[in-house]
């Protein structure tokens, strides 16, 4: 049979298998259809049955979590993890707190981390979890009984060898904080079982940082390219979480004025852009006080907020988009390139549509998938599971320049791999084929299991 006819019928029985799950079966379509040309030089993953065996994950728990709100009212919420695939490592992934959570939007994430976190070049496994709970709205109590409530199921299945869970969307160091107390409480057990710890137990430095800094430096990696770099470009951060945030930061840094950003409300134009006075009152706003970005608008003069407006009509030479799946849609995609945009390099997972990506790669701009320009985050994870195990703690210069040497190799690799299969420049060919490949040996080596 021939690979087009084969990956045909495969995407066939994937859709008919579960017929909902149409996240999951985006992310799977996006990643085999950049393995053809790999398919057609190595058989033995057709005959040995890799694709069928990588979508499927290793393992799902599913579970209840009851909890009680501050007025004694009983809730009941579901809770996951998904252990994908262990061939490289421990499972390894973030929970994800938020109403949109299933395990259609799990399975997609846990099938994107796996791959993200073959290209870090560290010992990890892919996994991914979470719950169809929303932190907004809900008091710190509230936000506390229930991470323990998930914990007291949870915790018979992670583990500092098995499955290492971190925060993503709803779940941050306060999140983290309460579900690594309760595991400890159960399993008597102080261990590195869960990252994007705090620092003064446990964490890395530069962990929240990660993920943003390591969008900023992959964009650096592919101006250069071109004989470009950030300095003097204009950019545009589409989210204004942990991501969004800590990328405008390195942005600026690296010399780009960030113009817009956005968050659950609206967007901001600000012709000025974001600088050291703006960024501080940025991270307050949104660590500290968990605002909207209306407030910034009445704080700075010139800046505009536009209500329940995307950040991508604002003209840019570099756009990230930093909030969530399937952000960015085709229309979008020829806006910024009528705008001119150069490059867009994704901080979160699968932000763009696939006609969005045709989009992009059609017109020749430097595009990044985010499983290689957002994977500075579990990079430092690895990093933090590393520092706990030698039971030292390294200085942000330490874990920024590992931070780097990462990103830079990452990049690296999805240049080589892209080019070894005749599609230079492609660095969504190249990341899937890259994080792919290792996986796939490591499964061949290890067996049918
Ligand atoms: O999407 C991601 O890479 C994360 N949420 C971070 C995962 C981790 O284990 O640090």
């Amino acid at each position: 049979m021939d690979t087009n006819a084969y990956l045909t019928e495969f995407m066939a029985a994937q859709t008919k298998k579960d017929p909902a799950q149409k996240v999951f079966h985006q992310a799977v379509r996006e990643v085999v259809t950049t393995l053809k040309p790999v398919l057609e030089q190595n058989p033995v993953y057709i005959q040995e049955k890799i694709l069928e065996r990588v979508v499927e994950p290793e393992r799902i728990i599913i579970f209840r979590v009851p909890w009680q709100d501050d007025k004694g009212g009983v809730h009941v919420n579901r809770g996951f993890r998904v252990q994908f695939n262990s061939a490289l490592g421990p499972y390894k992934g973030g929970i994800r707190f938020h109403e949109t959570v299933t395990q259609d939007s799990l399975k997609f994430l846990g099938f994107e981390q796996t791959f993200k976190n073959s290209l870090t070049t560290l010992p990890l496994g892919g996994g991914k979890g979470g719950s169809d709970f929303d932190t907004r709205g809900k008091s710190a109590s509230e936000v506390m009984r229930f991470c323990h409530s998930f914990i007291n199921e949870l915790y018979h299945h992670i583990g500092y060898h098995t499955d290492i869970p971190a925060g993503d969307l709803g779940c941050g160091a306060r999140e983290i904080g309460y579900m690594f107390g309760q595991y400890k409480k159960l399993t008597n057990d102080f261990t590195g079982a869960f990252t994007g710890k705090k620092p003064n137990w446990g964490g890395s430095l530069l962990r929240p940082e990660a993920t943003g800094y390591g969008v900023a430096y992959f964009a650096q990696n592919m101006l250069a390219t071109r004989g470009d770099s950030l300095k003097g470009k204009t950019a545009i951060v589409s989210g204004c979480g942990n991501v969004g945030i800590y990328a405008i930061e390195k942005l600026t840094q690296l010399g780009a004025k960030v113009v817009g950003f956005m968050d659950y409300d609206g967007s901001i134009y600000d012709e000025h852009g974001v600088d050291e006075e703006r960024l501080t009152f940025l991270k307050d706003l949104v660590f500290v006080r968990r605002g909207s970005l209306r407030e910034y608008d009445k704080k700075f003069k010139g800046a505009h907020f536009r209500s329940g407006k995307k950040t991508w009509d604002i003209p840019c030479d570099v756009a990230c988009p930093t909030a969530c799946e399937n952000e960015l849609h085709e229309k979008d995609a020829k806006e910024l390139l009528r705008n001119g945009c150069k490059c867009v390099c994704e901080g979160s997972n699968m932000p763009c549509t696939p006609e969005a990506v045709d989009a992009f790669q059609h017109a020749g701009i430097l595009y990044s998938p985010g499983k290689a320009s957002n994977a500075g985050g579990v990079a430092v994870s690895g990093l933090e599971m590393t520092q706990n195990s030698m039971r030292v703690y390294w200085t942000r210069e330490e874990v920024d320049q590992y931070l780097r040497r990462i990103m830079n190799s990452i990049h690296q690799s999805c240049l080589s791999a892209a080019e070894e299969y005749g599609l230079k420049g492609n660095y969504m060919a190249g990341a899937n084929i890259a994080g792919f490949k290792k996986v796939a040996d490591a499964m061949l080596d290890q067996g049918l299991v």
